[in-house]
């Protein structure tokens, strides 16, 4: 079955006033909805066209080799993006609790430790990319992954992660990336992170 962007499950100005409407809507509808028709289009007629986003992205080498940057670029751009979604919430904000909270002090220090090291990582982020909290062999990690790279395909499971793309937040704070992931905070869902941390 074809990717499609998943609808969101709140109004595109619901994360006002640190995520703009205007900046969700295009992003979600225009950019998300680009990586969709693009990652659908280069997957038709092959064997993986009905394959799960996630089990494409964890072993790139499957794709065949003319459409692997595509793919990698696009089906990463649907699996980052509807992640990205999921993560936010007008009710979201506040700090981590419970397994997740104690995994994060035992990993970083502290919620403000982890905090500081996904900013950092943004921030220092060169071009486009994202900065991720992942669990993988290791426990808990940040991470950046350029472009639309999935760090699926580095054999982490990505727990929540900030887009630093400029379309992302280029509308609202122009070049002023650190006050966005400033303001992302207030809208992250810990509740939806801390599932996919006992899922994992
Ligand atoms: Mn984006």
């Amino acid at each position: 079955m074809a990717f499609s962007v998943p609808p969101l499950s709140y109004a595109f100005d619901a994360l006002e006033p640190h995520i703009d409407a205007q900046t969700m809507e295009i992003h979600h509808d225009k950019h998300h909805q680009a990586y969709v028709d693009k990652a659908n289009a280069a997957l038709e007629g092959t064997a993986l066209a009905d394959a799960a986003v996630e089990d494409i992205l964890r072993d790139l080498s499957q794709v065949p080799e003319d459409k692997r940057k595509a793919v990698k670029n696009n089906a990463g751009g649907h699996h980052n993006h509807t992640l990205f979604w999921e993560s936010m919430s007008p009710n979201g904000g506040g700090e981590p609790t419970g397994e997740l909270a104690e995994a994060i002090n035992a990993k970083f220090g502290s919620f403000a430790d982890l905090q500081a090291k996904i900013k950092e990582t943004g921030v220092n982020q060169f071009g486009s990319g994202w900065s991720w909290l992942v669990t993988g062999p290791d426990g808990l990690a940040v991470v950046g992954t350029a472009n639309q790279d999935s760090p699926l395909s580095s054999g982490q499971v990505p727990l929540v992660g900030v887009d630093v793309w400029e379309h992302a937040y280029y509308l609202k704070y122009q070049n002023r990336r650190p006050d966005y992931i400033d303001a992302w905070w207030n809208v992250v869902d810990w509740d939806v992170v801390a599932q996919r941390l006992a899922a994992a």
